[in-house]
């Protein structure tokens, strides 16, 4: 079948709309029609070439709402109709980490997406006869998309698509971080470092878990007003500054803060993370994707005097078990999405939602099909 999709056909350039030619769901796998489809600072990132995994031509796109359209062979979780987010972290409930308890990291289709296909090592999208890349096993920005049934959470048909879309990644990865990764606790002090969509989603989980002080830093502040509304008690812009950003969070707080969030991706701001973090027990929570290559630094002395350094993928969320129920809790008002969306576009105006995020002015552009 034919798709209208935006294509990345290159690193660098813009996204071509195009009409793709879509395969059917082959055994395991589900056709999915996208409705709508957040643009997050990893499509941005891979888009740039920095990604070394990055593949060109590429589908990108991970954060969706759709609609079952078909179902291959063998597909038993999901029926044409049901609404579905598409998920990165697949949860097939067999593996050795899913059965763990320990982690949603499941590795059932790991090795092919990050390929870039199907567990079959091919691909359903193809372009003039070529094939295209799939990407983080989801490829939101196609209004037709194959997925594994295993990346698929089935959710409330009632749920508003436009807003519940962001549960396929932003929103719950910081609200996950918060519950899953750091186990925030009543009281507890908080700084977060980046205030996009993740960041955000943060400091709206931090409010959740009736956090103390809520420090949130970013260099752009026209981000404060958002992050004010989520709960953010402190704002601290580190241009404002001529001394190191841990310095003066450690200063503003005696000891450090119990946790901190890296939301940027930055490996310096990582390392001010981790030493703004309380001498004895604080901890800090890397969430951002750093550039190929960087690594991360600090003294071991940081470790010794008791400070801990995690990091999170998803926040920790098993997407089958868990997002249906967050679904819920955004539509019983428990969890907020509406503020996240500050634009919204159609597919033929999808890279305005790259400028928009490189201008600082947007959270989240939604797409709409
Ligand atoms: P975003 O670009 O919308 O937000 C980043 C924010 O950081 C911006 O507000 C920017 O002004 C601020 N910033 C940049 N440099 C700064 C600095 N030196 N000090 C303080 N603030 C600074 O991005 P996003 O969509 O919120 O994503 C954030 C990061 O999280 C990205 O690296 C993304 O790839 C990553 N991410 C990780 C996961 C995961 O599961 N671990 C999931 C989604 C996204
Ligand atoms: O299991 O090794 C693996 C692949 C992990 C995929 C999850 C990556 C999460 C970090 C990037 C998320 C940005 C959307
Ligand atoms: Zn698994």
């Amino acid at each position: 079948m034919k798709s209208r999709a935006a294509v990345a056909f290159e690193a660098g350039k813009p996204l071509s709309i195009v009409e793709l030619d879509v395969a059917p769901p082959q055994k395991g796998e589900v056709l999915v029609r996208i409705t709508h489809t957040g643009v997050c600072h990893t499509d941005a990132f891979t888009l740039s070439g920095d990604d070394p995994e990055g593949l060109f031509p590429v589908v990108l796109g991970h954060e969706g709402a759709g609609v079952v359209e078909a179902v291959g062979e063998g597909v038993t979780s999901v029926k044409p109709g049901d609404h579905v987010i598409p998920l990165y972290t697949a949860e097939c409930g067999q593996c050795l980490f899913c059965k763990s308890g320990k982690t949603n990291l499941c590795v059932a289709v790991r090795a092919t997406q990050g390929k870039g296909v199907m567990p079959d090592g091919t691909t359903r999208f193809s372009y003039n006869g070529k094939p295209v890349y799939h990407y983080m096993g989801c490829s939101t920005f196609s209004e037709y998309t194959v997925v594994a049934e295993v990346s698929l959470a089935r959710i409330n048909p009632n749920a508003n698509p436009e807003q519940v879309c962001l549960l396929g990644c932003g929103v719950t990865t910081g609200l996950g971080a918060v519950k899953n990764t750091a186990r925030v606790q009543e009281g507890d002090s908080v700084a977060v470092f980046g205030l996009g969509g993740i960041g955000l989603a943060v400091i709206q989980g931090a409010q959740m878990a009736k956090a103390g002080r809520i420090i949130a830093i970013d260099t752009n502040p026209a981000k404060f007003e958002l992050a004010k509304a989520f709960g953010a008690t402190d704002f601290v812009n580190p241009k404002d500054h001529d001394r190191p950003i841990q310095q003066v969070i450690v200063e503003m707080t005696g000891w450090g803060v119990d946790h901190s969030f890296e939301c940027i991706g930055n490996v310096g701001v990582m390392r001010a993370a981790i030493e703004c973090s309380h001498r004895g027990w604080g901890q800090s929570i890397i969430i951002g994707v750093a550039g190929a290559g960087q690594e991360i630094s600090t003294r071991p002395f940081q470790l010794v005097t008791g400070r801990t350094w995690k990091g999170t993928a998803f926040g920790g969320v098993k997407g089958r078990s868990e997002l249906p129920g967050m679904v819920e809790d955004a539509m019983a008002g428990k969890i907020q999405l509406a503020p996240f969306v500050t634009h919204t576009r159609s597919l033929t105006d999808i890279n305005e939602a790259f400028d928009l995020m490189h201008e600082g002015k947007s959270i989240r552009t939604v797409v709409r099909y």
